[in-house]
């Protein structure tokens, strides 16, 4: 393919006779040779983990070949430990170059606990290098271009957030994050997302799509409209997009020297369309015969990048043909000892499958979390205590950062300049004020897009920030939960705990809204819950939710932090402020009621409903009544539940969410299997009915459970 380039979408500008036939431009024979010998590398490292794959000596094999020449060239001129990199599964030769070693890679393949990526605990080619600055890679497909976006925006934080601690030792003004991804990749929203906002922000991104015509099976041409992604997405404003042969050394030479320049001076993100070839099927599972014609694939193997670069070191001069053997001979005699040498490493102690889920410096159960609330001072409702826990979290640590749909108090810089104008500060007004005490650089608004607010978040996390971000209502975390589940909550462990994200999801939650209707009452927490890596917390009145939230916010995890929002409100749940220092641990379940018949396990807007089923239980029947608000349901307070079962022996779960699989079928699970002895009647659970919460409030009644349904649950366990 010809060389080209797009500028803001404004022309196709040729880049004239200089890139059409690049010449050797700044390039000696040595960094020819130096490129050649780690492209050939990379082909024989894979060659060597094929041969092992079919000798069943490691378990997977997903192969570089096709893609070295882009990649070496990418490598050459980013600076390892310096820019920051996002690569995927294709990218081995550009690890290769920034400083990875062969024996590194075979010790991922054979899952070796030496494995410096992710301990055995990935697949080969996910990498990871906190020397080299390559945060761990999942296999989602696309997931990371939002990260890699993230985190070049927290480097622009640094550069513009003067409180921050040392900041001037975590960015460069020059610096780069790269992002690569397969053509394929670019069907996903996540990519979409990921140049909308680098756009906006002038985030320094440059963003390589090795196009090698497949997805697996799936041809180019039914991804992408008219089969050229560099055609798509020529009219960002603001994004250099040029176009490579990406098997031609030179040609991506210049290209991307071109695109690395324009990103190092600042003028924002930078795009390269890189066509490659794929010559050894999508993976070891595939076998492209199946679908590629054999004229294809001769086609395909006329463009190695391998037999290119060598007959370019040929024609030039630089290289004979016994040179060039002689390297080839080195490069397998390194693989094989690389290899052999992984082979005896030793493999991960079974002991060790559980470390890493969750952060083993900081235990937000530990008593360091316990305090004593200040108990003085002017009533606050569940927002009011909320945001004020923002406003001095944010005073104490300079790295929150704090943005989502509406969270700003206003984006442009004349309306918040209006006077009489508050700012609208999120639609539960939660936020109102930080920006304006903040500034913009750590309060702002994102695009309407959730999986763009959490993967950003987990790239300005993997970077040492501290985002707390919103998504606007619980209904709508749901494009946001591939990078929950796979990669906000997995970080740390696949990583071996090399890499981790702690940011804090805030999210208003739940019904009883009277109009809530489907889509503004769901309370699927225990989707969540079923998430490890995360903590899920539900605080049920407003000293309890300033508590939970600091802890959040200073603990080492990701957490999903639910905010009822019928309780934000609420006269019965306001409390005093309990003070800047105030912190409640998680998986410490407070006893809002005590009482030795009947125990009754809650959590959120059912704590209050259980309370006064309570002491009707106690008024009309004389039945004692504990209640016990468990505040986070990951952790989950076992031992208060072993306890209080062991004292009423008759137990009831209420929870707002649905009752099959809600988290209260987990709780009865737990107690039948541990505590049976104990119980004088099966645990009662009291739900919302197995249907979405409809509109018309005599509908919304009769499908939330109320406090009618927890006193029949109490008197029917009282009873038996
Ligand atoms: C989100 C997601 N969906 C599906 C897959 C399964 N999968 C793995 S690689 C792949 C094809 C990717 O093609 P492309 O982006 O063109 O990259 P290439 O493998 O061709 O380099 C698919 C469908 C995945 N890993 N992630
Ligand atoms: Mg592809």
């Amino acid at each position: 393919m010809k060389a080209s380039t797009l500028a803001n979408g404004a022309a196709t500008r040729a880049t004239g006779p200089k890139s059409l036939t690049p010449g050797r431009a700044g390039l000696s024979p040595d960094d020819l040779l130096a490129a050649y010998r780690t492209m050939l590398l990379s082909r024989k490292i894979d060659d060597k983990e094929i041969q092992l794959r079919n000798g069943g000596k490691i378990f997977f094999q997903i192969s570089g070949a096709g893609h070295e020449a882009v990649l070496v060239a990418a490598g050459t001129q980013l600076r390892p430990g310096y820019d920051w990199f996002f690569p995927y599964y294709r990218d081995r030769a550009l690890c290769l170059t920034l400083g990875m070693s062969p024996r590194d890679m075979f010790l991922a393949a054979v899952g070796s606990s030496e494995d410096p990526a992710n301990g055995g605990r990935q697949m080969p080619s996910h990498w990871s290098s906190r020397p080299l600055n390559i945060p761990s890679q999942s296999s989602c497909v696309g997931t990371h271009c939002l990260h890699g976006v993230g985190c070049a925006e927290a480097g622009l934080v640094y550069s513009r957030v003067e409180g921050i601690e040392s900041r001037e030792t975590r960015y460069h003004t020059d610096q780069v994050t790269y992002v690569s991804i397969g053509e394929g990749g670019t069907s996903e929203g996540e990519f979409w997302e990921s140049l909308n906002t680098a756009c906006t922000s002038k985030a320094p991104v440059l963003f390589l799509v090795q196009d090698n015509g497949y997805a697996i099976s799936v041809p180019v041409e039914v991804q992408t409209p008219g089969g050229d992604i560099s055609r798509l997405v020529s009219s960002f404003p603001g994004l250099l997009v040029s176009r490579c042969d990406g098997t031609d050394y030179l040609a991506s030479y210049h290209t991307l020297e071109e695109a690395i320049a324009y990103i190092r001076a600042g003028k924002g993100p930078a795009f390269v369309h890189a066509t490659v070839t794929r010559p050894y099927s999508h993976s070891h599972s595939d076998d492209e015969r199946w679908y590629k014609t054999p004229a294809e694939r001769e086609a395909e193997a006329r463009r190695d990048p391998l037999v290119r670069m060598r007959q370019l070191l040929l024609d030039e001069g630089i290289a004979t043909d016994d040179e060039l053997a002689e390297m080839l001979t080195a490069a397998e005699r390194q693989v094989n000892e690389a290899a052999d040498s992984a082979l005896e490493a030793p493999k991960p102690d079974p002991s060790t499958a559980a470390l890493y889920v969750y952060s083993p410096d900081v235990d937000p159960s530990s008593s360091r979390f316990d305090a004593k609330p200040r108990t003085e001072g002017a009533l606050e409702t569940m927002v009011g205590a909320l945001n004020q826990t923002l406003k001095d979290e944010m005073a104490r640590d300079a790295r929150i950062v704090v943005f989502g749909q509406d969270v700003a108090d206003a984006s442009r810089r004349e309306a918040l300049e209006t006077p009489g104008l508050t700012g609208k500060g999120g639609v539960f007004r939660v936020t109102l004020g930080l920006q304006r005490l903040y500034g913009e650089h750590r309060v702002f608004n994102s695009p309407l897009a959730e999986a763009n607010i959490i993967g950003r978040a987990i790239g300005m996390a993997l970077r040492g920030l501290k985002p707390v971000v919103e998504i606007q209502f619980f209904d709508y975390i749901w494009p946001g939960f591939m990078q929950i589940r796979d990669e906000l909550s997995m970080m740390r462990y696949r990583s071996n705990n090399h890499w981790s994200c702690p940011v804090v999801i805030r999210v208003p939650i739940g019904g009883y809204l009277k109009g809530g209707a489907p889509y503004h009452s769901q309370s699927a927490v225990a989707i969540f819950a079923q998430c490890p890596g995360i903590r899920v917390v539900v605080p049920s009145n407003a000293q309890d939710a300033a508590g939970l939230l600091r802890t959040a916010i200073r603990c080492d995890d990701p957490v999903l932090f639910c905010e009822p929002k019928h309780l934000y409100r609420q006269t019965y749940n306001k409390g005093p402020y309990p003070g800047p220092d105030y912190t409640v641990p998680f998986g410490k379940a407070s006893v809002v009621r005590d009482g030795h018949d009947v125990v009754v396990f809650t959590w959120g807007a059912l704590v209050q409903r259980s309370v006064f089923a309570a002491q009707q239980a106690q008024d009309h029947d004389g039945i004692s009544v504990a209640v016990v608000d468990l505040r986070t349901i990951a952790p989950c307070d076992w031992e208060k539940i072993a306890a209080y079962t062991q004292r009423t022996s008759r137990v009831v779960v209420a929870h707002e969410d649905q009752l099959t699989c809600g988290f209260g079928a987990e709780i009865a699970a737990r107690i039948s299997e541990d505590l049976f002895e104990y119980l004088d009647a099966p645990v009662k659970r009291v739900a919302a009915l197995d249907t979405p919460v409809a509109y018309a409030p005599v509908l919304e009644e009769a499908i939330l459970p109320g406090s009618a349904d927890v006193l029949a649950a109490i008197r029917s366990v009282a009873k038996y």
